[in-house]
């Protein structure tokens, strides 16, 4: 069907530990299935260390790092992945908002929901080979 068509254009996406707490992942999930993309694979789970410094390992050596891996890996996240037509990757990332809240538009995640810097929700990949890369960190078995 057509999901298996769009197997290939797959992108990975996560809601991070404050979307869960707040309780957050339907009104998430919600809006990216309202746009048509379609959840292939979700799970809830605990990020271990080495798979949160692989997933940012672009973000190494930076003042925020260790705050970053600190977070991402305190408490339950949402992974996810996400198939669609070509540059599923960027309708995500559309959706997402800036990474900044307070640079976020009106109507999109981060914006309407997000309050801080480090506390900004969701993750999604930025390319189509982060998405690949990043799949492949998260879901190994595949
Ligand atoms: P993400 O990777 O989490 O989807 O976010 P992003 O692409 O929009 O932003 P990125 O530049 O990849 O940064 C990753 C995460 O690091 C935190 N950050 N903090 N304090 C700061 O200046 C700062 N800059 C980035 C954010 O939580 C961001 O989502
Ligand atoms: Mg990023």
């Amino acid at each position: 069907g057509l999901v298996n068509l769009w197997a290939m254009n797959s992108t990975f996406f996560m809601c991070k530990p404050d979307a869960v707490e707040r309780g957050l992942i339907g009104e998430i999930i919600r809006r990216i299935e309202a746009t048509g993309l379609k959840i292939v694979r979700a799970e809830l789970r605990v990020v271990d260390e080495a798979t949160a410094k692989a997933h940012y390992a672009e973000h190494e050596g930076k003042p925020f790092f260790g705050e970053l891996i600190s977070f991402i890996t305190s408490s339950p996240v949402f992974v996810t992945e996400i198939s669609g037509p070509d540059g599923t990757w960027e309708i995500v990332r559309k959706l997402m908002g800036k990474t900044n809240p307070a640079e976020a538009a009106p109507g999109t995640i981060r914006g309407d929901l997000a309050t801080s810097i480090s506390a900004n929700l969701v993750h999604g990949s930025d390319s189509a080979d982060s998405a690949r890369r990043e799949l492949a960190n998260f879901f190994p078995v595949r």
